[in-house]
C-alpha cells in the first residue's frame, strides 16, 4: 500500500499547442497529482505556469468527475449525449468489425480522421496516424485549419518552413518585427520573459490590427487593416530601396526573380499606401529605418496568413529579409515555427507513411471541406476525431453539426473530456492526460528537447492515444511491428534521431535541454533548399501552385455596406477549445463578447454591455458588445475557442465561418469573414 502522505515531485513538460513548452513540476502525494506548478529551472517558464494552465491543470484536469474514464457507447440519438459504459474489448471489437465492413464495402478511404492540437507531444500527437495510414483512411489535413498557407509559401520561397531563427539569437539583433502574432496571449512566457530581454538591444515593431498587450509594449505598432500586409511590406521595401538599404550583393548571389518586383517596389505610390493599409507614412518610414539599420528578425505569426490572400502576404513579408540580406547570420532571419523536423525528427517514420496502401483516392482533404464531405455517404462512412474538437474549432459549425447527426456515419471520438464533438459520437474513447504517460515535447519556438514524464497512473480506464491505437490495430488483425512498437522503444529511437546525448531517464531528470550547445544559425551561408538553391521570389514553382509568379503589392478592400471584418485569434484564457469547461476559467472568460472600436459602436448606435447579433450569410450569434480602442474601426474581435454547448446561443465564432480558403494549400481564411452587427 502507498503511504497517503508520500510526496514526490516530478519534472515534466506542458504539451499544449503553445510556443512556450513550459517546464512543469507535478507534486504527487500518495500516487495522485495534488498540484501542478511551473518549473523554476525552465528558461521560459521561470517557475510559473501561464494563468490559464495554473487554473485548468489544478482544476478540471485533476477532477475525475470532469474527465472521461471509460469507453462509452451511444444509447440515445446522435448529439443527445446519452451513453453507456462499455469495456475496451467490447468497444474496440465493435469498432474493428465496423471498420472491416467499411473496408470490404465502400472502401477504407471513406474512413476519415481529423486530428490536431489536443496534445502536441510526439507520440500522443502522431502515433495514431500510423494506424490510419495502415488502414488507408483519409486524413483531414490538420494544417488546413491553422497554418498551411504560410507553410506552403515559406517552403516555395525559402525551401523550408519548419525552421527559423533561434530565439537565443534575439540578443544578436538590433530589430525584431512581430508580424501577425500575439505572444501576450499565444506565448505568454515568451512575451513576459523573452521579449523584454530582446528589447534591451533591439527595437521591437509589432504589425497587427489589434493593439494587444505585446503591441502595447512595442517601440512601434503598425496597426494595419486586416489583409493589407503585402502592400505594407512593399511600402517598407520602397523606403529601404529609396534609402539605399537593399543588399544588392545578397540579392545577386542568393535570390531569383527580384528583378520581377523591383520596379513595382521603386514606383509604389506611397500616398495611397497609408490610405489602403491604415498605417501613417511616418510609421512606415520609421519601421524601414529600424529594420534596415542592422541585424533584424521577423517573427511571422500564424494569425497573419488566415486570409484569402494569406500566401501572398507571407511571401511579401518574406521579401524583407530577402531584400536586405537579413538571412544566414545570427540575429537575422524569419521564424514561423521551429518544428520537430528542424531537430532531426523523421515525421514519415513517426507516422509510418510507408504502411499506406496504394490507392486512387486522395490521401487528404481540407478541413474547409469537412462539412461537405461528412454530408455525403459516398465520401464518408466513418469518422474518427482525436486530439481535435471539430464542433468548436472547424468552419461551417451549424452545417458540420448537422452532418455529425447522420445516423449512418460511424463516429469514434477520442478525448480526455466529454467535449462538444464527443456528444455526436457512437463511441467515445477516454484518453489519458499528459500527466499520465511518458512522451517527448519539442517546443515550436525554442530549439529544445523536453521530457513529458508520467507522474501518475492513467485515470480510470483511460489510455494514452498511442495505446488506444495499438489495441485497435490488434483488434483489426494488423500485425505490422510499427503498430505495436512500445513507448520506451519509440522515445529512444526519437532521441536518437534528434541526436540527444541523454537517454529518457536522464532527460526526465533535467526536464528540458537545449538541442545543441551553440545557437542555431538557419540558412547559414545562404544555403536555401529550394530547386534553384536560391530564395525564389518569382519562379515557375509558384505558377504550378496556382499563384502569380511574383508577389503582389495588394491590400484587401475595406468591408462594404457597414460590415465589419471578424478576427478570431487566440484567447488568453483558452488553449484553442481546451479549458472552456473549467469553472474558474469560465468565470474569467465571462459572457461571449464581440469587441469593436468606439467609432463603430457610435456609428451603429450600440453601447457596451448590450446584447448584439453578429450575422452573415452562414450564421448568426448573439453575444455581448464590448467597446475598445485597441480594436481598429471596421474590425470585430471575437476570439476563438469557446465551447458552443456552454454558451447561451449554442455556438461560437465558427458559426459565422463559411470555410473560405486562402490562396494556397486550401488553408483557412478565417480572418477574412465579414459580418454585420445589430442590436439584439
Ligand atoms: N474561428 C477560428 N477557429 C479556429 C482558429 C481561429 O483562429 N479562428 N484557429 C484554428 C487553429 S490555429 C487550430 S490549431 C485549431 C485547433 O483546434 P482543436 O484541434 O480542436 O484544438 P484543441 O481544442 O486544442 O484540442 C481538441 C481536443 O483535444 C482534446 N485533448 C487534449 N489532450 C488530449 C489527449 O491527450 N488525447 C486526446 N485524444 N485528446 C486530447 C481536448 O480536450 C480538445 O477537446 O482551431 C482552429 N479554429
Ligand atoms: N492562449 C492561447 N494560446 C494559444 C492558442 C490559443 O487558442 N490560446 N492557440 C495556439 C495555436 S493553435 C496557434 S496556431 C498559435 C497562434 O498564435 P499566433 O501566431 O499568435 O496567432 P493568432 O493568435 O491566431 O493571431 C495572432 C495575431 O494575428 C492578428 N491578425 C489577424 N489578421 C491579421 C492580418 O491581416 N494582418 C496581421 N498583421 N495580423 C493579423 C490577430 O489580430 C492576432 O493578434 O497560438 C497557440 N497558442
Ligand atoms: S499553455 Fe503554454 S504558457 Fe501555459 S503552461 Fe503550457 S506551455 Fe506554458
Ligand atoms: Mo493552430
Amino acid at each position: 500500500m502507498r503511504n497517503a502522505h508520500e510526496k514526490k515531485i516530478v519534472k515534466t513538460t506542458c504539451p499544449r499547442d503553445c510556443y512556450d513548452a513550459c517546464g512543469i513540476l507535478a507534486v504527487v502525494r500518495g500516487g495522485k497529482v495534488s498540484k501542478v506548478l511551473g518549473d523554476p529551472d525552465h528558461r521560459r517558464a521561470q517557475g510559473a505556469l501561464c494563468a490559464k494552465c495554473a487554473l485548468a491543470y489544478n482544476g478540471v484536469w485533476l477532477d475525475p468527475e470532469q474527465r472521461l474514464q471509460s469507453p462509452l457507447k451511444r444509447i440515445g440519438a446522435k448529439g443527445e449525449a446519452r451513453f453507456k459504459t462499455v469495456t475496451w474489448e467490447e468497444a474496440l471489437g465493435d469498432i474493428a468489425a465496423r471498420l472491416r465492413m467499411i473496408r470490404d464495402g465502400a472502401g477504407s478511404h471513406t474512413v476519415l480522421h481529423t486530428h490536431y492540437t489536443g496534445t502536441c507531444s510526439l507520440l500522443a500527437g502522431n502515433f495514431p496516424t500510423r494506424f490510419f495510414n495502415r488502414l488507408g483512411a483519409t486524413e483531414v489535413d490538420p494544417d488546413t485549419v491553422c497554418n498551411k498557407a504560410g507553410h506552403d509559401a515559406l517552403r516555395m520561397m525559402f525551401g523550408n518552413s519548419f525552421y527559423g531563427f533561434d530565439p537565443l539569437s534575439g540578443e544578436d539583433a538590433q530589430c525584431l518585427v512581430i508580424w501577425g502574432a500575439n505572444p501576450s496571449a499565444s506565448a505568454p512566457h515568451v512575451h513576459k520573459n523573452w521579449l523584454p530581454d530582446v528589447k534591451k538591444n533591439a527595437k521591437v515593431i509589432v504589425v497587427d490590427p489589434i493593439r494587444h498587450e505585446t503591441a502595447q509594449m512595442a517601440d512601434l505598432h503598425l496597426q494595419l487593416r486586416p489583409g493589407s500586409d503585402a502592400l505594407l511590406a512593399f511600402a517598407i521595401l520602397h523606403v529601404l530601396n529609396r534609402t539605399g538599404k537593399l543588399d544588392a550583393e545578397f540579392i545577386e548571389k542568393h535570390v531569383t526573380g527580384w528583378n520581377e518586383i523591383h520596379s513595382e517596389i521603386a514606383s509604389l505610390d506611397m500616398d495611397s499606401v497609408a490610405d489602403r493599409t491604415g498605417v501613417p507614412r511616418e510609421a512606415i518610414e520609421r519601421a524601414a529605418e529600424w529594420y534596415g539599420a542592422g541585424r533584424s528578425l521577423i517573427w511571422l505569426g500564424q494569425g497573419v496568413q488566415r486570409q484569402t490572400k494569406g500566401g501572398n502576404i507571407v511571401r511579401s513579408v518574406g521579401l524583407l529579409p530577402t531584400g536586405t540580406g537579413n538571412l544566414g547570420r545570427l540575429g537575422t532571419g524569419i521564424l514561423y515555427m521551429n518544428a520537430p523536423p528542424a531537430r532531426g525528427v523523421n515525421m514519415d517514420w513517426l507516422n509510418a507513411g510507408h504502411l499506406r496502401p496504394a490507392s486512387p483516392h486522395p490521401a487528404t482533404v481540407s478541413h474547409m471541406q469537412l462539412a461537405e464531405v461528412l454530408e455525403n455517404e459516398k465520401q464518408s462512412q466513418a469518422l474518427f476525431t482525436w486530439n481535435n474538437n471539430i464542433a468548436a474549432s472547424s468552419p461551417e459549425q451549424r452545417r458540420l453539426k448537422q452532418a455529425l447527426r447522420r445516423d449512418d456515419l460511424f463516429h469514434v471520438a477520442v478525448d480526455i473530456f466529454p467535449a462538444d464533438t464527443t456528444t455526436f459520437a457512437d463511441y467515445v474513447l477516454p484518453a489519458a492526460s499528459f500527466l499520465e504517460f511518458d512522451d517527448l515535447v519539442l517546443s515550436y519556438f525554442d530549439y529544445t528537447v523536453s521530457a513529458q514524464v508520467k507522474a501518475t497512473e492513467p485515470l480510470g480506464n483511460s489510455l494514452p492515444n498511442q495505446e488506444i491505437f495499438r489495441r485497435l490495430a490488434r483488434a483489426m488483425g494488423f500485425e505490422d511491428e510499427e503498430l505495436q512498437a512500445g513507448d520506451a522503444e519509440l522515445i529512444s529511437e526519437l532521441l536518437g534521431q534528434v541526436g540527444c546525448q541523454l537517454d529518457f531517464q536522464a532527460l526526465a531528470g533535467v526536464g528540458t535541454v537545449q538541442w545543441r550547445d551553440q545557437k542555431i544559425n538557419h540558412f547559414e551561408g545562404g544555403a536555401f533548399p529550394t530547386p534553384s538553391g536560391r530564395v525564389e521570389v518569382a519562379s515557375s514553382t509558384w505558377e504550378s501552385a496556382g499563384m502569380p509568379r511574383a508577389p503582389q503589392a495588394i491590400a484587401d478592400e475595406r468591408p462594404g455596406c457597414g460590415r465589419l471584418r471578424v478576427l478570431s485569434p487566440a484567447d488568453k484564457w483558452l488553449m484553442n477549445s481546451s479549458y472552456a469547461n473549467d469553472k474558474r476559467i469560465a468565470d474569467r472568460l465571462g459572457a461571449q463578447t464581440v469587441w469593436v472600436n468606439p467609432a463603430d459602436a457610435a456609428r451603429l448606435s450600440l453601447v457596451a454591455g448590450q446584447k448584439v447579433i453578429v450575422r452573415n450569410e452562414v450564421g448568426e450569434l448573439v453575444v455581448t458588445l464590448g467597446v475598445s480602442d485597441t480594436v481598429p474601426s471596421d474590425v470585430a474581435l471575437l476570439p476563438k475557442g469557446r465551447w458552443p454547448s456552454l454558451d447561451e446561443d449554442g455556438a461560437n465564432v465558427n458559426v459565422l465561418n463559411a470555410g473560405m480558403t486562402s490562396d494556397l494549400g486550401e488553408s483557412s481564411a478565417v480572418h477574412s469573414i465579414e459580418v454585420e452587427v445589430v442590436a439584439a
